[in-house]
C-alpha cells in the first residue's frame, strides 16, 4: 500500500483529526526531548479510542507496516522514534486521555494509556488520594509510556515502580485484537499474570491503552531536607538510619554530586545554593505522613544530629514553607536540563545493590578519569534504589565530536563496571535504540533468547517498534 493509500484507509478509521501528515506539524514526533534521536515516518496517527487503536493496528498488520507507539515523547532511550526508512507509522496515543472510574472503595483509578502523569496525579487528589509515581518529565509524559518503560522516579523508594502500581492493563495486541485485562484484583492466581509482560517492553509486544491503577492515602505532612555530605558512603550509613528512625515514611532519598549542583546553579534560573560551603555530596531526603502534623521535623532533626556527630553529615536545613520544599526539588530535578547545556553528555542509568555504591563510584571515577582527563562525572539519583544517573559531560572546552567519539570506550567501562558490581545497565530508562547493542552483550543468554521467543509468538512479522530492545528479526 502506497502512501496515499495509507493515509486514506488510516483517515477512515481516525478521520481527519487523527491525522499528522504535513512535514512541519510532524516534526515534533520524529525527534526527542534532547535531539538525540531522529526519524522519519510515513505518517503519525492520533486515534482517540480503544478501538480505533485497535483498528490502525489491524490495518497495519494487514498490510505490514511497522508501528512506532508513542506518548508525551519523553523517553530517554529513542524508543518512541521511528527508524529513518520512511515507512513507519507512529502510533500517537496523546487523544486516549481519559479518566474512565476512580473506585475509592477499592483504592484504584482506570485511566486511558494518553492520560499525562501529572492529570492523574490531580485526579487522585481530587478523590483524596495520592498516586505515587512522580518524575522529572511528569508534566508531559504518559501513562502508556510510564507503562512501557516501567518508570521509577523519586517515590520508588517506598511505593514501588510503575510494575508495583499496577493491577490491570488493556492492551492492543500486534494483530489488532483487544486483551481486556482491565481488572482491579490485589490477588488473582489464574495462571500466569500477563500484564507484566507488556509492562516495561517498550511496545515490542503490543500497545497499551488502558490500566488499572493503585491508590494510596493522602499525604497530609511533609517535610523536605537539603543535606551536605563528605562522601557516598556517608549516604549509604545515612539512609540506614533515617530508614530506621522513620521507617515508611522515607518517601524520597535523591543523592546529587556536587558537580551536578554546580551545573544547576549556572544553568537553571532561580536557583540558589543552600549552603555557604562547597560540599562534595548532597542528598535530598522527604519525609511524609497521612497524618496531618505528624512530628516529622523532630524525627529528622533527631537524625541529623545523630548523623552528625557520626561524621555522616557536615552541614543540612529543613525547608520551612512550600516555596522552599519547591527550591529544593528544583536543584534535584534541573540536573538533566542543567547537564544539556554544557554540550554532548552520555547517560549511563545504571543500578547496583545500594551497598555497592561507593565502592562502585569510586572504581569508575578512577578509571574514567585516568583513561580521559578532564571529564565531568555527573553522578546522581535515586540512591535508596541503587540507581544512579551516571553521566558524562566533555571536558570542559573541549572538541564536541572528539569527545562524542570516545562515547563507546567511556560506555565500555562504566557497564563493565556496573556488570562487575551485580548490577543492571538500565535501572529505570529501558533500552530503546540507545542501549540495544549494550543490552545484546550484557544481557543472560538465556533471558535473552526467552524474550525473543515471547517477541516472535505474540509479533511473529515483528511489527511493534522494531529496532528497539533488541534487533529481533
Ligand atoms: P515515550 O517517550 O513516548 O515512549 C517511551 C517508550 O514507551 C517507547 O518505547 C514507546 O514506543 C513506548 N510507549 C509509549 N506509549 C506506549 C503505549 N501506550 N503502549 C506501548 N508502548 C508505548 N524516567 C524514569 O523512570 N524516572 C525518572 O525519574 C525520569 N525522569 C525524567 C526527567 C526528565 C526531565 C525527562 C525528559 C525524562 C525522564 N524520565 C524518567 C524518562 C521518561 O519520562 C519516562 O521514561 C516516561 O515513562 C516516558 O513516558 P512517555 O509518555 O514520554 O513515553
Ligand atoms: C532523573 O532522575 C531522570 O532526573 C533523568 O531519570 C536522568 O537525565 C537523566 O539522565
Ligand atoms: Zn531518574
Amino acid at each position: 500500500m502506497n502512501v496515499h493509500n495509507l493515509r486514506h484507509a488510516l483517515e477512515a478509521i481516525v478521520g481527519p483529526a487523527g491525522l499528522v501528515c504535513d512535514p512541519e506539524r510532524m516534526a515534533s514526533y520524529l525527534s526527542d526531548w534532547r535531539n538525540a534521536y531522529r526519524g522519519k515516518a510515513a505518517l503519525v496517527v492520533r486515534p482517540a479510542t480503544t478501538v480505533e487503536v485497535a483498528a490502525v493496528v489491524r490495518l497495519c498488520h494487514e498490510q505490514r507496516i511497522a508501528v512506532v507507539p508513542q506518548g508525551g515523547n519523553t523517553g530517554l532511550c529513542g524508543g518512541s522514534i521511528p527508524d529513518d526508512s520512511g515507512t513507519q507509522v507512529v502510533l500517537s496515543l496523546t487523544r486516549l486521555n481519559r479518566i474512565r472510574e476512580i473506585d475509592t472503595a477499592n483504592e484504584t483509578i482506570t485511566v486511558e494509556a494518553g492520560v499525562i502523569l501529572q492529570t492523574l496525579q490531580a485526579a487522585a487528589a481530587e478523590a483524596g488520594r495520592l498516586f505515587p509515581l512522580s518524575l522529572g518529565a511528569q508534566g508531559s509524559c504518559t501513562v502508556g509510556g510510564n507503562l512501557a518503560t516501567n518508570a521509577g522516579g523519586t517515590a520508588v523508594l517506598r511505593y514501588g515502580n510503575m510494575r508495583d502500581l499496577t493491577l490491570g492493563l488493556e492492551v492492543v495486541l500486534p494483530d489488532g485484537q483487544i486483551w481486556n485485562g482491565l481488572r482491579g484484583l490485589r490477588k488473582d492466581n489464574t495462571g500466569d499474570d500477563l500484564k507484566h509482560l507488556f509492562i516495561g517492553s517498550e511496545g515490542t509486544l503490543g500497545i497499551i491503552t488502558a490500566a488499572v491503577l493503585k491508590l494510596y492515602p493522602a499525604v497530609c505532612s511533609v517535610t523536605t531536607a537539603w543535606v551536605a555530605l563528605p562522601s557516598a558512603e556517608a549516604a549509604i550509613e545515612l539512609i540506614g538510619l533515617v530508614r530506621g528512625l522513620c521507617g515508611d515514611r522515607l518517601t524520597g532519598f535523591e543523592l546529587m554530586s556536587r558537580q551536578s549542583v554546580e551545573f544547576v546553579l549556572r544553568h537553571v534560573t532561580g536557583c540558589s545554593d543552600p549552603f555557604d560551603q562547597i560540599h562534595p555530596w548532597y542528598v535530598l531526603i522527604e519525609l511524609s505522613d497521612t497524618q496531618p502534623e505528624a512530628p516529622l521535623n523532630e524525627l529528622l532533626e533527631t537524625g541529623m544530629g545523630q548523623a552528625l556527630e557520626r561524621g555522616w553529615v557536615t552541614d543540612a536545613v529543613l525547608a520551612g514553607n512550600q516555596a522552599q520544599v519547591a527550591a529544593l526539588w528544583a536543584l534535584r530535578e534541573g540536573i538533566s536540563e542543567a547537564q544539556n547545556h554544557e554540550g554532548p553528555s552520555l547517560k549511563h542509568d545504571i543500578s547496583v545493590p545500594v551497598s555497592l555504591i561507593p565502592a562502585f563510584i569510586q572504581a569508575t571515577d578512577n578509571r574514567l578519569l585516568d583513561d580521559f582527563p578532564g571529564v565531568r562525572i555527573v553522578a546522581y539519583g535515586h540512591v535508596g534504589d541503587g540507581n544512579l544517573h551516571y553521566n558524562i559531560s566533555k571536558p570542559a572546552g573541549s572538541d564536541d565530536d572528539a569527545f562524542t567519539a570516545q562515547r563507546a570506550a567511556i560506555t565500555q567501562i562504566i557497564y563493565d563496571a556496573t556488570t562487575r558490581f551485580h548490577g543492571s545497565i538500565s535501572a529505570e530508562h529501558g533500552i530503546g535504540q540507545a542501549k540495544r547493542e549494550a543490552a545484546q552483550h550484557y544481557k543472560d543468554p538465556l533471558e535473552l533468547q526467552l524474550m525473543r521467543t515471547l517477541k516472535t509468538t505474540l509479533d511473529p512479522q515483528g511489527l511493534m517498534n522494531p529496532g528497539k530492545l533488541f534487533q529481533w528479526l
